[in-house]
């Protein structure tokens, strides 16, 4: 476990007390107690339960938003690992940005949602033959991991929203000790405008040129390490457009966190292959390219559950 210095926590304490409160606070913490309880429960067995994290935060630059700093994150990743997690057995917690890609929505059709469908007569709706199986799978899928009570979705949009929930649902978590997992592929800003020194109404253009002075986020994940959810198995993920830079920045995450490991991607090729740092070494995880279905996070999330379950054995009391 690791430990955070005063002044680091003094920096996530300021940041929670100055930021606008989570709108549905109540509604987020009662969901996430009847998922974790409804999976905790089951006779005989404790089902594993992974907060996977996904898409980018946003950044608003007035209280009353009209514009945000925003990231590339297309959220693929994480709906990608979720649909693997809920096939490994595991229940998921998938906090995503609002809009980004869903878990089950890959293999759908780039069209307009509503071009999936016709009208045969008046009074009927039915989905276009050359979409049927993709849709049909789809919904199956989806259908059947909400019902199972094994995918519960909760999304965010800003920096202050995603860390308030985070801190939620590791707070909620906490007495799931090591079955429990963060798998934390969100890209999250590095910069923000404090709530209390943001403008409340929309920044006026004819005061010419705009001066932006962006403070830096706290890094939350020691926190979540040393005191939300201690016992869980950790996973976060470093991106670089610098090939060059990329293990030697994941190295050094992975020890100043002490998660238990760290996804190295590198933005042109992260659909293609990433690494797995580890105090166990590194280990580079492609996708099978001789399969044009195949995806990197099939082998990734096989690769994560293993380790997971010898996390599991090695510290369950
Ligand atoms: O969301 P996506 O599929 O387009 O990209 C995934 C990713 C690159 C955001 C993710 O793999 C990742 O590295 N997240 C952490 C980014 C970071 O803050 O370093």
């Amino acid at each position: 476990m690791s430990s955070i210095s005063g002044l680091v926590e003094d920096e996530i304490s300021s940041f929670f007390e100055s930021s606008p409160p989570l709108k549905n606070k109540e509604e987020v913490v009662a969901k996430l107690n009847q998922f974790i309880e409804l999976n905790s429960s089951r006779q005989g067995e404790k089902r594993r339960i992974v907060c996977v994290t996904s898409g980018g935060t946003t950044v608003p630059l007035e209280q009353r938003c009209v514009r945000y700093i925003d990231n590339f994150s297309s959220g693929n990743r994480g709906a990608a690992s979720t649909e693997n997690f809920v096939k490994a057995g595991y229940a998921v917690i998938f906090l995503y940005r609002r809009g980004t890609c869903q878990p089950y929505c890959r293999s759908l059709p780039d069209d307009p949602f509503l071009e999936c469908f016709e009208f045969p007569d008046a009074k009927n709706i039915r989905v276009r033959e050359s979409h049927s199986e993709a849709v049909k799978m789809a919904v199956m899928d989806q259908q059947a991991a909400v019902g199972e009570g094994r995918l519960l979705k909760l999304p965010f949009s800003t920096i202050y929203e995603y860390l308030q929930m985070l801190r939620e649902m590791a707070t909620a978590l906490k007495d799931v000790g090591p079955c429990s997992m963060f798998y934390l592929a969100a890209a999250v800003s590095d910069f923000y405008v404090p709530w209390n020194s943001m403008t409340e109404h929309k920044i006026q253009s004819g005061s010419g040129p705009l001066d932006i002075r962006l403070a830096q986020v706290p890094k939350m994940i020691s926190i979540l390490r040393s005191n939300w959810a201690p016992k869980a198995f950790c996973v976060s993920f470093k991106l670089e457009t610098d090939s060059k830079i990329l293990i030697e920045k994941a190295t050094k995450a992975l020890q100043k966190y002490k998660v238990h490991a760290v996804v190295a991607n590198e933005l042109s090729t992260r659909k293609e292959e990433v690494v797995v740092v580890s105090s166990s070494g590194n280990v580079v995880v492609r996708r099978d390219s001789d399969k044009p279905e195949s995806i990197v996070e099939d082998n990734l999330i096989r690769l994560i559950v293993d380790r997971h379950s010898t996390y599991i054995k090695e510290n369950h009391t």
